[in-house]
């Protein structure tokens, strides 16, 4: 399969020819969801737990026309240095690559380069989803229906409560997507561990998780699988802190008219400062967390296939 759109970085192709496991990461996260230096150390962290993971990262992103899977040491620096990086979701993907521009790409744009390379698993902090107050915005993430689309499991501590949680459930659901707890009843809220409703399905291993993959494309079901990873205990944020700072955020947001696909940058960036930095402490240890799973799963699956 080479398609001359995607360029696939030599160790993650030697990888995927061998049937080694493969973890994908977004480069949103580093462009877009973390300050300076922070990101690159922690996109540089990730990679690392991934090989010690025994697996093979592959970050994604978008640069020179082509959709890299897997970056090179300059290309993960140049995402989290440089300005006015894209922020790529499956609407973007064409001009991005027509123009040559230089991308970070969302859960959803690395859901479309993870699928065309053949990458099952794929580790993220938080996915998008239905955000408050849609009946007036309609904003949807375009994580959601990337996710019906793509034959991927997605490793991610829940999602943000600067969304809609009852709502990015229900359109999970319809969507088909199974949301899988991963050692919990709960779905957990990222920067906590519960949010007070129910996770529709439990695995207490990655074996489990791997077996419903499995199970799942076998039988013909087209689109990916959610793993709702809770925070680590000792990591957990203080939920009061985290909810007014979101609170506050929002009211900002609306007063400064802002809105699509900056929205979340901005209450990512809002929420840091306003807890002093301890929302991107909590932050990064979540996404480690992820991380470890990720590779545990995609070694568990590799033995499946
Ligand atoms: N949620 C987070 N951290 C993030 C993001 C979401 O807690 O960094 C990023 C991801 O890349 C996600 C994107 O795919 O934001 C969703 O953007 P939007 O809400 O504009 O669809
Ligand atoms: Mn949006």
């Amino acid at each position: 399969m080479v398609n001359p759109l995607i360029h696939i970085h030599p160790p993650v192709a030697l990888a995927l020819k061998n049937g080694e496991p493969v973890v994908a990461l977004e480069s949103t996260i580093v462009a877009h969801g973390m300050p300076y230096p922070a990101n690159i150390e922690t996109v540089q962290t990730l990679e690392s737990l991934v090989w010690s993971g025994g697996a093979v990262p592959a970050t994604v992103a978008v640069a020179n026309g082509q959709i890299h899977i897997g970056c090179d040491a300059d290309m993960l620096h140049a995402l989290a240095s440089e300005e006015g990086v894209w922020k790529i979701s499956r609407r973007d993907m064409p001009l991005a690559l027509a123009k040559g521009v230089l991308g970070a790409t969302t859960v959803s744009g690395t859901l479309i380069g993870a699928a065309h390379a053949g990458i099952p698993v794929f580790s993220t902090g938080g996915i998008g989803g239905v955000h408050r107050g849609v009946a007036s915005t309609w904003d949807i993430s375009a994580d959601l229906t990337e996710l019906a689309n793509a034959d991927v499991a997605v490793v991610s501590a829940g999602a943000k409560s600067i969304l809609d949680l009852p709502k990015t459930l229900e359109v999970l659901e319809s969507l088909g997507i199974p949301v899988i707890g991963y050692g919990t009843d709960e779905f957990p809220a990222f920067f906590t561990r519960e949010s007070g409703l129910d996770a529709p399905h439990r695995c207490n291993t990655a074996k489990e998780v791997a077996a419903a993959m499995h199970a799942k494309w076998t039988i013909g079901l087209e689109g990916g699988i959610l793993v709702a990873n809770p925070i680590p205990a000792s990591a957990a944020a203080e939920p009061k802190a985290i909810e007014t700072a979101i609170e506050s955020g929002l009211l900002k947001a609306s007063e400064q008219g802002i809105q699509g696909k900056t929205l979340t940058p901005f209450l990512l960036r809002f929420i840091n400062e306003s807890t002093g930095g301890a929302s991107l402490a909590a932050n990064r240890q979540l996404v480690e967390s992820n991380v470890r799973l990720g590779a545990e799963i995609a070694v568990a699956y590799a033995t499946l296939r």
